[in-house]
């Protein structure tokens, strides 16, 4: 598709996209079970490394450094790495601390790496109260006033970000990247 002079922006979200959305219907009304979903993600995260590099724009300018997981219990992490992609794409320095990250190792590398922000991603309705007990955790450390803290992920909503006391919510990657230099700015 590269080749043939699609956009990489095009390539992800009308092919990849638009096919993960229709696995998971598939899931949902189970035609499809876990082993082709997994084979979609990990499809999934192939094409991204390889679109990585075309997502870049070209007036990169250091941004800041944002630190990224997906919450404790949680495995999904195809959002999370869009959403890293994208930012790696504007400037801004990744630390990826991965998926099924306990509230600990998010402080304990936020001591160690002082990033700016700190983004954490949640698919299941089960993990998203995990982002509560990191905030609650960075509050405790003495943390939360020297970071920002942004928030995503399926079932996430502006609400809950708010409830919870992030600093933001985005619904999908493109806002991720706006939230993102609006909260380094700030
Ligand atoms: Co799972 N799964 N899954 N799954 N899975 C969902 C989420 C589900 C909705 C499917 C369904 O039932 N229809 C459902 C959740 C129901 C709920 O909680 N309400 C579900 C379930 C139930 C489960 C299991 C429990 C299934 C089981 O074992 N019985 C299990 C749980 C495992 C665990 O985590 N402990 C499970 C497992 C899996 C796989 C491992 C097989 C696989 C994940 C593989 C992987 O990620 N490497 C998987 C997948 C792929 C899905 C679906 C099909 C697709 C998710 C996805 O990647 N979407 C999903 C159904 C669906 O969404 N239609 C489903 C594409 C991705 C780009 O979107 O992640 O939303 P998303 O990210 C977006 C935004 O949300 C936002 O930007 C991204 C880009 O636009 N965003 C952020 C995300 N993070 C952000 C962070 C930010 C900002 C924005 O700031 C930091």
């Amino acid at each position: 598709m590269l080749e043939k002079n699609f956009s990489a922006q095009e390539i992800l979200n009308l092919g990849m996209l638009s096919a993960m959305e229709i696995i998971g219907d598939r899931f949902t009304d189970g035609t499809v079970f876990i082993p082709e979903v997994l084979l979609s993600a990990r499809a999934m995260n192939e094409a991204l490394k390889v679109l990585e590099p075309h997502l870049a724009s070209s007036d990169k300018q250091r941004q800041g450094t944002i630190m990224i997981g997906t919450v404790r219990g949680d495995l999904h992490d195809i959002g999370k790495n869009m959403v890293l992609t994208m930012l790696k794409g504007v400037g801004f320095k990744v630390i990826d601390l991965g998926v099924n990250v306990k509230s600990e190792n998010f402080v304990r590398e936020i001591v160690d790496k002082k990033p700016d922000i700190l983004g954490m991603s949640a698919l299941l309705t089960t993990t998203m109260p995990q982002m509560q007990v990191v905030i609650e955790s960075l509050v405790e450390a003495g943390l939360k006033e020297s970071i920002k803290v942004m928030i995503g992920g399926a079932p996430v909503t502006e609400k809950f970000a708010m409830d919870i006391g992030a600093d933001g919510y985005a619904r999908d990657a493109g806002e991720a990247v706006s939230l993102a230099k609006q909260l380094v700015s700030h």
